[in-house]
């Protein structure tokens, strides 16, 4: 019994909604005879595309409750972007600067970025505070000036992460397919820093899908 008031309600209320959406086809046809007579068409507004913004984090080892051991690390590590698209994305890192060993300082310079980094000051403590000034760089200092890279070999990227700051730049992702990224600033454990995070999936190492 209860199924058939069911079908009796649903079916009373296609019927109202076939009635109102004829209503309103009458009433725009009528509306749109109406204006021709009398006023110019509006011109066709086409809504800007936005570039889509990706947001990632690197966490210090306090903040994921480990220790030296394993951490820092991104946060996401592995995540998915669009294909032949431009990307924004911005690495907001809450961890201080490693500096890069001799020869491996070009890792201090963005390569297969459009236009540059900009770089916002972080403040660790209250990292949702006022925004503070933006610079913009396409080579921070090796020494001092670098605290991880953002790295896809394959797809010949490479952005340094300025330290305790907010680094954004984009990039245009190419073809769909797997690619892994990796940090080239040995930020790990052992004598080379190379140790724990640098080798660990989910660190200092991830995949980006392009899809
Ligand atoms: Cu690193």
């Amino acid at each position: 019994v209860k199924k058939t008031a069911a079908i009796g309600v649903t079916a009373s209320t296609i019927g109202v909604t076939i009635l109102f959406i004829l209503g309103v086809v009458a009433w725009s046809i009528g509306r749109g005879a109406a204006g021709s007579a009398t006023t110019a068409p509006a011109a066709v507004k086409v809504a800007p595309t936005a570039m889509p913004h990706y947001y990632l984090s690197i966490e210090t080892p306090d903040m994921l409750g480990g220790t030296e051991d394993t951490g820092p690390a991104y946060v996401p590590a592995s995540f998915t972007l669009p294909a032949n698209e431009d990307v924004t994305l911005t690495i907001v890192n809450f961890d201080d600067a490693t500096a890069l060993p001799a020869g491996s300082e070009d890792y201090a310079t963005a390569k297969g970025i459009k236009g540059s980094l900009s770089i916002e000051p972080l403040d660790t403590v209250n990292p949702n505070g006022v925004a503070k000034a933006v610079t913009t760089a396409t080579s921070l200092d090796p020494a001092k000036g670098v605290s991880h890279t953002f790295t896809i070999v394959k797809l010949g990227l490479n952005v340094p992460v300025a330290p305790k700051a907010r680094t954004t730049f984009t990039f245009h992702t190419g073809a769909a397919g797997s690619y892994t990224w990796q940090c080239m600033d040995p930020c790990g454990c052992g004598d080379t820093g190379w140790g724990c995070a640098m080798g660990h999936m989910g660190y200092m190492r991830g995949t980006v899908t392009v899809a």
